[in-house]
């Protein structure tokens, strides 16, 4: 007898996507994406005849997400017939008094904690018992830890805990002490919050948001698939976690670096040689150029001019100087309003002011053949 069962969670449906780049193309096809993650796990579970799928905490991005949403993941759980679906909330989700599992009926093969103490639901089937607490309000200082030792495990079930929070000492969101937990002697911990993937070899887990969210949520996205199994002949269970991926646009931060011989059109050129034209029609990028670019180049217009070559793309200049010796061309010019100029320009507090002044005097003293 084994059980296994899908741990996933943090989809945050219905967020409302913001992009640098033009309109709300990027929004709608981010929603679209988010929605087909959703339905591939469903999809997966069905095929699969997965007896057992684990929400843990922030199903929805918000309480204020729209109903047809919730109507939405509440049909897609209700077409699953042969799956039992246990659900937490989390910060974003929480079941407050506008709680969004409030707002839709569930089917009866749905279950969801609504209370922020540790209750336990047991699937006679599955021999399976889970544990878990949901988020009521949208901070949680401390561990309920008064409820979680009450609890009283049945030895002779599998045994399932389900949590969102963050696995430290000090947090607004919920801090837990994994060794303190693992103590408990659950067979699997199912975990939410932290997007990024990742299993400890105690079987605790984070299943990570499906599909990355940000520029921040880097590297490979998906849900867990996991497996508690007797052993009998050591009278224990063996409890294995897999990943299984789900295809997404990536998001890729890259750093490119100028150099002050560089031309505008040699900047162009590293740029699109950031990465393939296939992964550069697919994902999301982030350019942070990095380095010293002759002074003469501005970079106002070329993320106009990189549109063409990317699905999506922002730059980043900030980290970019200026090919300046300025001591030296103020040293140079220490006898005319030119070398005042600069020195007041240099006094300027604001770095990122400072140096686009510096740039724009610079840059206009060159082109009225006052500054050669
Ligand atoms: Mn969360």
């Amino acid at each position: 007898m084994l059980t296994t069962f899908i741990h996933t969670g943090d989809f945050h449906l219905g967020r409302p996507f913001t992009f640098q780049q033009q309109g709300n193309y990027y929004g709608k096809n981010k929603r679209k994406e988010l929605w087909k993650a959703f339905d591939d796990m469903i999809a997966y579970a069905k095929e699969e005849e997965v007896p057992l799928v684990l929400i843990a905490g922030d199903l929805f991005d918000s309480v204020n997400v729209l109903t047809m949403d919730i109507k939405r993941a509440a049909e897609g759980f209700a077409s699953l017939e042969k799956t039992w679906v246990v659900i937490i909330t989390g910060n974003h989700d929480y079941h407050g008094d506008s709680s969004p599992y409030k707002k839709v009926e569930w089917s009866s093969n749905v279950h969801i904690f609504r209370e922020d103490v540790f209750r336990s639901v047991y699937i006679k089937e599955l021999n399976t018992e889970i544990y878990g607490m949901s988020w009521v309000k949208n901070e949680y200082r401390a561990f309920p830890e008064r409820s979680f030792n009450t609890i009283k495990l049945d030895d002779t079930r599998y045994n399932i805990l389900m949590a969102h929070g963050e696995v430290t000492n000090q947090s607004l969101y919920l801090p837990i002490d994994l060794r303190m937990i693992e103590k408990k002697g659950f067979n699997f911990i199912a975990l939410g919050h932290i997007h990024k993937p990742g299993i400890t070899p105690g079987g605790a887990a984070y299943c990570g948001s499906p599909v990355p969210l940000n520029f921040g949520e880097t590297g490979e996205r998906g849900f867990l698939i996991s497996q508690v199994e007797s052993d009998y002949e050591n009278q224990t269970y063996i409890t294995s976690s897999g990943f299984n991926p789900i295809e997404s646009r990536k998001y890729e931060t890259i750093e490119i670096q100028i150099a002050p011989e560089d031309s505008y059109n040699d900047i162009i050129e590293k740029a699109i040689n950031c990465d393939t034209e296939s992964n550069r029609r697919e994902n999301y990028y982030r350019l942070r150029f990095q380095g010293y670019i002759n002074p003469e180049i501005q970079l106002e217009w070329i993320n106009d001019d990189l549109e063409e070559s990317f699905y999506y793309v922002e730059t980043d200049v900030s980290q970019l100087e200026p090919d300046i010796d300025l001591d030296l061309l103020i040293k140079e010019n220490q006898n005319n309003p030119i070398g005042q100029l600069l020195v007041a320009l240099g006094k300027i507090e604001e770095p990122e002011v400072r140096k686009k002044a510096i740039i724009y005097s610079i840059e206009a003293m060159i082109s009225e053949g006052v500054l050669k």
